[in-house]
């Protein structure tokens, strides 16, 4: 698979997805990702890549000529047949793993970051299929919600993650939140870690991790049990979790 991301600040993404999860793929050559500078595209001594916003207000706009022209570069330089174009901005579909699992089937993944007060409206309708967004709060331009796209596709990819790895993130994905961690030492500042981790009894840990999973979705995130069926035995642990909630 591969990433490109338009973007006037290339640096800012390859230095950062050079490290970890996203490094080892890219070394590996199973994803690729190329930077465009719309800078590079511009005709001007000045190498304008904004200007003014007609009716006037604050800020500048991207202008349309050299995101058209690094778009095009970036299309251009493979042969993909599966290709999405997606721009990065505040009024874009919230990003969830939905929305992420069903970008993992792409050939390429072609990235805008807007930066300034956005881009010309125009090269939206023209060359963008989807608009994304990181969450109903501000940053300060497209870049590091391409990065964290590509760290949570790259992740989906196969032979990216070990095994042990993707067999948790499978399980994982399916819309609850993670059970506590804990490591040594047994005691810190007089807390215990919880008596059945260390009673070697793996069936009794999975269920207690179960019933984890469960009482911090329905104490923290509410809402995500909502759109989801839990089994008989979820249930009986949930609420058998509520019940010695209310005996603390
Ligand atoms: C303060 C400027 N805002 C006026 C109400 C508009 C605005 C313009 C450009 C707000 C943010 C940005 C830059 N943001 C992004 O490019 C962006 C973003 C975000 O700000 N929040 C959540 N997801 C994303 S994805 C790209």
């Amino acid at each position: 698979m591969r990433f490109d991301v338009v973007t006037i600040f290339p640096e800012m993404v390859l230095d950062s997805a050079i490290n970890g999860v996203t490094g080892r793929a890219i070394k590996r050559g199973i994803v690729g990702l190329s930077v465009w500078n719309p800078r590079n595209y511009t005709a001007d001594k000045h190498k304008t890549v904004d200007d003014r916003p007609y009716g006037g207000g604050p800020g500048m706009v991207m202008k349309y000529q050299p995101l058209k022209d690094a778009i095009d570069s970036a299309r251009h330089s493979i042969d993909a047949e599966r290709v999405k174009v997606v721009y990065l901005s505040p009024q874009g579909k919230p990003i969830t793993q939905q929305l992420l699992n069903e970008s993992v089937a792409l050939d390429q993944l072609i990235l805008v970051a807007g930066r300034y007060e956005g881009i010309d409206e125009r090269f939206i309708e023209s060359e963008c299929q989807e608009e994304w967004s990181l969450g109903d709060f501000v940053i300060s331009g497209g870049e590091l919600a391409a990065l964290v796209v590509i760290d949570a596709v790259t992740r989906l990819l196969p032979g990216v993650l070990g095994d042990d790895e993707s067999a948790r993130q499978d399980s994982h994905m399916h819309g609850l939140l993670d059970c506590p961690h804990y490591t040594r030492p047994e005691v810190i500042a007089g807390k215990q870690v919880p008596d059945v981790l260390l009673s070697g009894n793996h069936k009794g840990i999975k269920r207690w991790r179960m019933q984890q999973s469960l009482g911090r979705t329905w104490l923290k995130r509410p809402d995500l049990l909502l759109d989801k069926e839990l089994t008989a035995e979820q249930q009986t642990l949930l609420e058998e979790f509520k019940i010695e909630l209310k005996n603390k």
